[in-house]
């Protein structure tokens, strides 16, 4: 009724209703001011709640009026794998204290639980919501190809980081991660050069403890060392799926301690199911590590991981790095700014670590160097995670 009364006076028979407000000049513009005052505060209502909305956005861009703050922080949607181990917990700091809103990014983040259809749907939502990027830390390697392709189409980049993903590689921009089949050789080639300075060269029974099935990780630390499981004769007795937690590598302990009689080395595919297996191995008065009957090997070297071998829990510890979300920032920089990162695939840097001195160095049958760091609260006092 307002525009109607200020673009033309229809026959007073329409504004009935109105008519007896307008009696008098002064209640038509005591009303006119009214409105017009009513209508400037609704629309600066609308604005200052659209910029509230946009500004507390996760980072979704179907924010309907996202503000001018949000729309100029670059948007990320990382889709992590979960929340199993302290490497993990490493992996997401790093990502989210690079990616954070000071350093100019609107970071969503999707912890997957370790569940793979959660973190396909997740990756199908960051291409709904248009984000700038998307980061996978694949729970397994399969499955990807359709959602990447829908990302592709949708013109966002894709980067990966820690485990592999097999698609063609035209479906993500690049890789940053560990060579995990080499930290199971370097596993494999120190456990060689360890037996032989113990002079323990008759049989040896393992028993492994491996990561989530599918995953990388297990993958390639499974191939790295069994490949000296088969070179130098010893016996593997078992290998389950611990699932990378802590419940998992006790659990599966157990077990192999009613199955096994005589085992004599455990290598567990991360520092948590070496936790595990150490309260199972405790539980059942078995001696372990640097002084005991069984040598325990892990993966990722987490400061957790470092303060058991330090005192001589576990004999010796593989490193993982977890720090991939610097690496990635100077790729998107390179994109952002009209390039493409140097290399599709990134190898993060990684050392060995051990509870003593026993072997120093070594080189593996890949012909790689070797040197191990024996772990003091130096070491401990320098690590980044
Ligand atoms: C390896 C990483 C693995 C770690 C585990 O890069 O994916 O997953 O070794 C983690 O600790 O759970």
């Amino acid at each position: 009724p307002f525009f109607f009364l200020m673009i033309r006076r229809p026959p007073r028979s329409t504004l009935f209703p109105y008519t007896t407000l307008f009696r008098s000049m002064r209640m038509k513009k005591a009303l006119v001011a009214t409105l017009t005052a009513a209508m400037v505060f609704s629309l600066t209502a609308c604005g200052s709640s659209g910029e509230s909305a946009g500004g507390s956005s996760s980072g979704s861009k179907d924010a309907s009026s996202s503000s001018s703050k949000s729309d100029d922080l670059i948007s990320i949607g990382f889709a992590q794998v979960g929340h199993e181990s302290d490497w993990r917990t490493a992996s997401t700091e790093s990502c989210r204290s690079t990616f954070s809103k000071e350093n100019g990014y609107n970071l969503s983040f999707v912890d997957c639980d370790n569940k793979s259809a959660d973190q396909l749907e997740a990756v199908r939502n960051f291409v709904e919501q248009e984000v700038d990027y998307i980061i996978i830390d694949p729970i397994v390697e399969t499955g990807w190809d359709t959602v990447l392709k829908e990302a592709k189409d949708a013109g966002i980049p894709v980067l990966v980081i820690d485990r592999n993903i097999k698609v063609d590689e035209s479906l993500y921009t690049a890789w940053v991660g560990s060579d995990f089949t080499a930290e199971g050789e370097s596993a494999g080639a120190w456990l060689k050069a360890y037996l032989e300075a113990k002079k323990k060269t008759d049989k040896v029974n393992i028993v492994t403890i491996a990561g989530t099935n599918g995953s990388s990780a297990q993958i390639g630390r499974t191939k790295g060392f069994n490949k000296y499981v088969k070179a130098n004769g010893w016996n593997l007795l078992d290998e389950q799926d611990g699932d990378f937690t802590q419940d998992g590598g006790q659990k599966i302990m157990e077990s192999y301690l009613k199955s096994y009689k005589d085992i004599d080395v455990v290598v567990c595919q991360n520092d948590n199911e070496a936790f595990g297996a150490i309260d199972a191995l405790k539980a059942a008065g078995k001696t372990y590590g640097k002084d005991g009957d069984i040598i325990i090997i892990s993966f990722d070297a987490t400061n957790a991981g470092l303060k058991n071998v330090k005192e001589g829990s576990i004999n010796a510890d593989f490193e993982c790095n977890p720090l991939a979300a610097p690496y990635l920032e100077d790729i998107i920089k390179k994109i952002k700014d009209g390039g493409k990162p140097d290399n599709q695939k990134v190898y993060v840097d990684e050392a060995c670590f051990a509870c003593d001195d026993t072997v120093s160095s070594f080189k593996t049958d890949e012909g790689k160097e070797i040197t191990m760091t024996v772990v003091d609260d130096k070491v401990l006092k320098e690590r980044a995670y």
